[in-house]
């Protein structure tokens, strides 16, 4: 450990460890689920570390956030009904936000502290919460899955924390069940998933659940961002049967004009939506023979 640096070390990546230069300690606390820290780094803006994870990074949290929330929102028509689980830091709220033929967002994010502390110290990404779209629920993704009414989401997003900790059941096949019906036929899942250079194990569990649970189309997308492990992380996209979704071909393109006051989109475009797709010979071959 170097003094005055942050490094982010785990079981889930052992033998290696980012590290950002920290400026000052802005927040450190102890909730119910984890530990949870604010600092600013040199080069990256704040960072949000929970349990010695980052979470966010000021930086880059854009290709992130926008990432996850428009590959399965640009992929369908008309999306009306959003679900978030996780996603506390308000990044993924801020993204449905600038589709405006929503007209509710139910978010289940476990840790209110995460909640807290980002409106505090992440104004830019909280800014989220202030869409009266909408309901945040306090409370675990997969107890609020167990009662969510049946076919009632038109896209469900799964803005989770590492398998290790609360998330652990988000990654498990009963937690991928109650999102398929809690999904209408043609409905879209996309769920954080890892690293194609670190976690081909865990991808490729996640990928043979979804194909028994997801009739419609199974797929894997990811993007790059330097301050989560390995600097890339990826997207398991998944719709139910019913109208098909090309999740290749993005048919919704957002309209920047009706969501300025989240500022302007930063890395997602239609070319970049598309390219996500695109799998290493590496992967592909393991992704495509489940
Ligand atoms: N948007 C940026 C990053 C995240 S946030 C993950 C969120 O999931 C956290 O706020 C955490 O409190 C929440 N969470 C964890 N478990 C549950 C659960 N069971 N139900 C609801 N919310 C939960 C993801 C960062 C990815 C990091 C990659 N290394």
């Amino acid at each position: 450990v170097i003094p005055g640096w942050f490094s982010e070390m785990s079981p889930m990546w052992p033998g290696e460890a980012h590290s950002l230069k920290v400026e000052k300690v802005l927040f450190q606390g102890k909730s119910d689920y984890q530990d949870v820290i604010v600092f600013q780094s040199a080069t990256y803006g704040k960072v949000l570390v929970l349990d010695g994870v980052i979470q966010l990074t000021e930086r880059d949290e854009c290709a992130y956030q926008e990432m996850i929330t428009h590959l399965p929102l640009c992929s369908i028509p008309n999306p009306k009904k959003v679900l978030v689980i996780g996603g506390g830091d308000g990044g993924v709220l801020r993204e449905v936000a600038r589709h405006p033929t929503v007209e509710h967002i139910d978010m289940c994010e476990i840790d209110k502290m995460v909640v807290d502390v980002s409106k505090q110290f992440f104004p830019d990404v909280a800014i989220g919460y202030e869409d009266p779209r909408v309901n945040l629920v306090i409370g675990d993704g997969v107890a609020f899955l167990k009662n969510a009414a049946e076919g009632s989401y038109d896209a469900v997003i799964v803005d989770s924390s590492d398998p290790i900790g609360p998330a652990k059941e988000l990654f498990e096949k009963p937690f991928f069940q109650s999102v398929a019906r809690a999904l209408r036929p043609g409905g879209v899942v996309c769920t954080q998933a890892e690293s194609l250079w670190l976690h081909m194990d865990i991808i490729e569990d996640i990928v043979s659940n979804c194909r028994e649970i997801f009739k419609g189309s199974v797929n894997y997308a990811w993007t790059s961002v330097p301050t989560y492990p390995s600097g890339v992380i990826g997207f398991m996209l998944c719709s139910t049967e019913g109208p098909e979704v090309d999740f290749k071909h993005p048919l919704n393109p957002i309209d920047e004009s009706s969501s300025k006051s989240n500022g302007p989109l930063k890395f997602y475009n239609a070319e970049i939506h598309s390219a996500a797709f695109c799998l290493p010979s590496f992967a592909k071959k393991v992704i495509e023979s489940k």
